[in-house]
């Protein structure tokens, strides 16, 4: 018997980069646990680590191409599927025109080093313009704000959480989703930290979360008001004549056309829309400006909603105009080893509206198009029409507004492939499935995640178990379609280049590079090295033309009359009297780590949480099934009756209905759920971004 061994790595399901200790022997798994040496994470890790073990021994999980012919899935070989996918988008784009092939990335996508170098060359071989992803289901208003006032989209400030005296937290659940743009392992611990200093947390959701149970004051919000109340606060740092923008004050452009636009979202003007009493908005501004640094952080409650642009940008200005911007305790930029924003000249904002999608006009940003309009454009007929489709990492069919609707659209496509590890309920549409490595067999570097990270830190995790001879890397399917779709010879050097290859270029050439930077390094220091706490930096980081910040770009002043409407006069949706939120749990991630058997165990996590009040003016009783319509939707499923949400408002699990046929996801099927977006509606975006907005969705509840 061999001895046992230890493998150090990042855990690679969210983006808090957790450090990892793997005790293992020969193949097998003996135990996963934080790595206390990790200097970020310092032996934190959640209970979905674990489940890597689950996912490399997955019975269900693909590892060689199968394809779908009329007497079921077949085994195929790779050659066979690449030479057939390839000539299938050849001929489909000879026919129909470069842009009938489509593209859909999922997230997962961002947490693979091999995908986050290798989709740019491969969606350039493809050639469409039209690119999908998981980007506008989620953060896009976030790299909107950062591309108008920044320069750049990727140029995102992040929460200096552990420096600040004062978080306002608005539309996040770090402490179950472990932060989102925000890396930050163990934020109960960091958050923590900030009341043992003497600081304080508030944290504005329409459910009293977990976060908000530990915070020091939690205030329900009517979903989707955010914007008003960020106004409002805005209105307060004017009137109080409390403005500082401290070293910035020469490099911020649009102050008086804030000051004069927040005059009229005076507390007392929008409180009974946002059902926070004008007392209470009013000291929560008097709060921020007491602290000696304070930070307002924003994320998918604010983002995937009807306002999610004008959210995410005036969460930026509350936190430049008090004197918390590029400043310690407050907003902050990253500056990762891996600088993603190297090659990125002044001046050069990414294209926003230089195209528009074909049916509903929606704007093209940073070479994608919103996902909630990928349904219409595959089901309506005409000039321009998408035909194929290849999904890389993605579910949209659970994930995406409408989902149910991608789903026949997907039925009726003439043809579609799939890059995935699972058979479910997107992929079973594809004609192929092409399945890549996944965790453990993959090496590993967070291309993305150092970029929206709490502290500058670096590491590169090797492979822990060699992939078996038949299995190909992701990394490895994009390069060959890609050499295929541009006919680049076997023999061409470019055949060669690998992960690997590119991030130790990037790492030499990256800030850190003159101090010895490179892959080396990290290979000497498999704990991760240190770099730093986030360092006052915009003056080199920004990447406008003029260097300075644009505190109300032109495309936020256009928006604002649509917010205008719902403060005079709020929807009220008599066919569909309640508003649905989406939760997310700490077992699972998205939709597709329910097949882990230790992940699902236990009772439905998948229920409706309804408040008191509204379940007895209902009659509804705990545990009972309820139906849930709404405009687009049904579904069944059972209630949870709690004031943890307020009145009015009810909440479901995102990730889940894993009970759909022809999928092979045997463990998930055990506990299927249903899924959150047969509700909510590809017609509800956020206009301005054209994200999805899943927040407020109005739906009917009546018992079953
Ligand atoms: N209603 C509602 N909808 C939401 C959300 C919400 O809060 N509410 N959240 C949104 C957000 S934030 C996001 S990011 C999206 C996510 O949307 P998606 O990215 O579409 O969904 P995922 O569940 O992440 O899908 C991951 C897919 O990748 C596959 N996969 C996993 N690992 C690998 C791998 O290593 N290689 C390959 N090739 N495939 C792999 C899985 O089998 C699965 O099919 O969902 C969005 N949808
Ligand atoms: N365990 C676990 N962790 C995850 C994921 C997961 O699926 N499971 N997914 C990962 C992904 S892809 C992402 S993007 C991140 C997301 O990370 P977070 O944004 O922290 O996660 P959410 O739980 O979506 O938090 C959104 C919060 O907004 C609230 N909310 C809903 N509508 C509104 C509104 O109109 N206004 C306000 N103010 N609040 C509102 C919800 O009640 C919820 O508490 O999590 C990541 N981490
Ligand atoms: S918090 Fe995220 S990165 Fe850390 S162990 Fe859990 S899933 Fe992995
Ligand atoms: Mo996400």
């Amino acid at each position: 018997m061999s001895e046992t061994n230890t493998h150090y790595r990042n855990c690679n399901i969210c983006e808090a980069m957790c450090g990892l200790e793997i005790t293992y022997q020969d193949k097998k798994i003996i135990a996963i646990k934080g790595d206390q040496h990790d200097p970020f994470s310092q032996g934190y890790n959640c209970p979905k680590a674990l489940a890597l073990e689950d996912f490399y021994n997955d019975k269900d999980r693909l590892k060689t191409p199968i394809k779908r012919t009329n007497s079921g899935w077949q085994a195929i070989s790779w050659d066979d599927a690449f030479s057939e996918i390839v000539e299938k988008f050849k001929s489909i784009q000879q026919q129909h025109g470069k842009n009938a092939l489509a593209v859909y990335l999922g997230n997962p996508n961002a947490h693979s080093l091999g995908n986050a170098l290798f989709l740019k060359p491969f969606l350039k071989s493809l050639g469409t313009i039209n690119r999908f992803s998981s980007a506008s289901a989620d953060q896009l208003p976030h790299h909107v704000a950062a591309n108008y006032m920044f320069g750049a989209g990727m140029l995102i400030p992040v929460p200096d959480i552990d420096r600040t005296d004062f978080m306002l937290i608005i539309g996040a659940n770090p402490v179950v989703s472990n932060g989102s743009m925000m890396t930050a392992p163990n934020v109960i611990g960091r958050m923590k930290a900030i009341q043992k200093r003497g600081g304080k947390i508030v944290v504005v959701d329409p459910r009293r979360t977990r976060t908000a149970k530990i915070a020091d004051q939690h205030l329900f919000i009517r979903p989707e008001k955010d914007a008003l109340l960020l106004l409002a606060l805005i209105h307060c740092v004017f009137s109080r004549n409390k403005v500082n923008l401290r070293h910035l004050e020469q490099q911020v452009d649009g102050l008086d056309d804030v000051a004069r636009i927040a005059k009229t979202y005076s507390p007392e003007a929008v409180a009974e829309v946002v059902g926070i009493d004008a007392s209470t908005i009013e000291a929560l501004a008097d709060d921020m400006l007491a602290a000696d640094s304070a930070v307002c952080y924003s994320r998918m409650g604010a983002s995937t909603q009807t306002f999610g642009g004008l959210c995410l940008w005036l969460t930026n200005v509350l936190n430049i105009i008090t004197g918390n911007f590029d400043r310690a305790g407050g907003a902050m930029f990253p500056q990762p080893a891996f600088d993603l924003l190297r090659n990125h000249k002044p001046g050069h904002k990414s294209s926003f509206g230089q195209h528009h999608t074909r049916v509903r006009k929606l704007p093209f940003f940073n070479g994608e198009f919103p996902v909630a309009t990928l349904a219409e454009e595959i089901q309506t007929p005409g000039q321009g029409q998408i035909k194929s489709l290849i999904t890389v990492a993605g579910n949209p069919v659970l994930s995406s507004p409408s989902g149910h609707q991608l789903a026949q659209a997907f039925a009726g496509l003439d043809y579609m492939v799939s890059i995935d590890i699972y058979l479910n309920e997107t992929t079973k549409y594809a004609d192929i499935i092409l399945p890549g490595t996944t965790g453990l067999e993959n090496s590993h570097f967070d291309v993305f995640f150092n970029s929206f990270s709490v502290r500058n830190t670096v590491k590169y995790s090797a492979p822990l178990f060699e992939k078996q001879a038949e299995q190909r890397a992701d990394w490895q399917i994009l390069k060959e379609i890609s050499m295929r779709m541009l006919n680049i010879a076997t023999d061409d050097p470019m055949q060669n280049i690998t992960p690997e290859i590119i991030l130790d270029m990037e790492l030499k050439k990256g800030p850190y590079g003159e101090q010895g930077m490179s892959l080396q390094k990290l290979i000497y220091h498999p704990h991760g090295i240190d770099i730093g706490p986030l360092m006052p930096c915009l003056a080199e980081r920004i990447k406008t033309a003029n260097g300075k910040i644009d505190l109300f770009p032109q495309v936020y002043r256009d928006d604002l009359p649509r917010l205008q409407k719902v403060m005079a006069q709020p929807a009220r949706d008599i066919a569909y009297p309640f508003e649905l939120i989406g939760r997310r749990l700490v077992k699972s991630h998205n939709t597709w780590t329910q097949n882990s058997a230790r992940l699902i165990k236990g009772k439905n996590p998948c229920t409706l949480e309804v408040h008191s009040q509204d379940a007895h003016a209902l009659g509804i009783t705990q545990g009972q099934r309820v139906t849930v319509n709404s405009a687009v939707g049904q579904i069944e499923i059972e209630v949870v009756i709690t004031d943890d949400i307020q009145q009015g408002v009810v909440t479901m699990p995102q990730g889940w209905g894993h009970n759909q046929q022809g999928t092979n996801m045997s463990v998930a099927a055990t506990q299927p759920g249903v899924s959150i977006n047969d509700l909510t509606d590809a017609n509800r975006v956020d206009m301005l971004t054209g994200n999805a907005a899943f927040n407020g969705t109005p739906v009917a509840i009546k018992v079953a």
